[in-house]
């Protein structure tokens, strides 16, 4: 390295910072000649393989052509960032940010989930239908013919061909049946549809389906299933009672009902001053829906349940109004 060659790459070093026009393109530069492995470093470095009488002056110059780069590409930046400031006067970089709004998951989605994995807890697994259904799933594997009064209570709405949206989880039993062996234990969540609408009823909804089917299943191990999914829910005081009731197919069939989370069991305008709430049907599997799947019904017992997330929901949070959860209100929907 002699003084000449140093003073040209002292003017090529310059000249590239004279002509830059942005910061990163400064930044190369800057590495370029100052950095690590930079052009400005490396004579720094060698100083010691110059011979002895070139050494102090191409060190003392060496180290003046760095100060000075530092300094030009200090000043360089400055002037690009200002310029690029003047060109979009408005950008002030001292406001702050924009809040990102975080979305969660609907209240019945939550609630769903939350079911699932109670049941979940004691060894029941999920299984999914479809919910264009046939006929024959929903109804008549049911032990629901034709002609059976039962089907006025879920009027749906009907497409060519026997198919139908379904009017509850139900079906869910009847194919898991058809394509498994007991032993099981299935939960079936899932929208559902009926020709329904007021404060308590919209026409599309979400039950739960539960079924168990083994060598010995009786009425308290429901009892038990279910007053352990209560008491998770609404919490370990909570009192519940089993009703007689129907369906076609269980047999013995009951509604479960729930102390009443207002009042608890006083007596107020929600439970109609009875104490009580409805919150699901259940009972024994109707020894025709075994026989509907094949399963043999000297062998093989089970019980069956299905209740409605958003009644659950409701209760769960005092909601008077089943058809807010539909109306996309962020003020409403905000609260879960
Ligand atoms: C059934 O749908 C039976 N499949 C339940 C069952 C399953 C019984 C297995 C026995 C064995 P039900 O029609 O009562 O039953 O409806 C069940 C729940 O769905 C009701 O308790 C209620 O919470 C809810 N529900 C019914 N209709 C509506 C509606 N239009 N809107 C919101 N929730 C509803």
């Amino acid at each position: 390295m002699t003084e000449r060659e140093l003073e040209e790459l002292r003017g090529r070093a310059l000249e590239e910072i004279e002509a830059v026009q942005d910061v990163k393109a400064l930044d190369w530069l800057r590495i370029k000649y100052l950095g690590k492995k930079g052009l400005v470093t490396a004579i720094v470095k060698n100083i010691k393989d110059l011979p002895p009488d070139l050494r102090p002056v191409i060190g003392r110059r060496a180290n003046e052509l760095k100060r000075e780069l530092e300094e030009l590409i200090f000043r360089k930046r400055e002037d690009l960032l200002r310029a690029a400031e003047d060109e979009a006067p408005g950008l002030d970089l001292t406001l702050p940010g924009r809040p990102y709004e975080l979305g969660k998951l609907h209240p019945i989605t939550q609630i769903l989930r939350e079911i699932c994995a109670i049941f979940e807890r004691l060894g029941f697994s999920i299984a999914r239908g479809p919910e264009i259904e046939l006929d024959y799933y929903n109804f008549e594997a049911l032990n629901i013919p034709p002609d059976h009064p039962a089907r006025d209570m879920q009027d749906t709405f009907y497409f060519p061909e026997g198919f139908l949206l379904r009017t509850h989880t139900s079906p869910i039993q009847i194919r898991t049946m058809l394509t498994r062996k007991p032993p099981l234990r299935i939960i079936a969540p899932g929208k559902v549809y009926r020709c329904d609408s007021d404060v308590r009823h919209t026409p599309m909804f979400h039950q739960i389906e539960g079924l168990m089917v083994d060598r010995s299943v009786s009425f308290s191990d429901l009892k038990g299933v279910l007053t352990y999914f209560a008491k998770e829910v609404f919490g370990t005081e909570t009192r519940v009672r089993f009703r007689p009731s129907y369906f076609p197919f269980t047999e013995p069939s009951a509604e479960m009902d729930i102390e009443c989370v207002i009042c608890r069991g006083a007596g107020c305008r929600l439970c109609g001053d009875t104490g009580w709430l409805e919150i699901l049907g259940a009972g024994m599997v109707h020894p025709n829906v075994f026989k509907a799947v094949g399963y043999d019904t000297e062998k093989w017992q089970g019980f069956a349940f299905g209740l409605g997330i958003e009644r659950i929901a409701m209760l769960k949070y005092g909601i008077d109004d089943i058809r807010l959860f539909y109306e996309n209100h962020l003020k409403f929907l905000e609260q879960f």
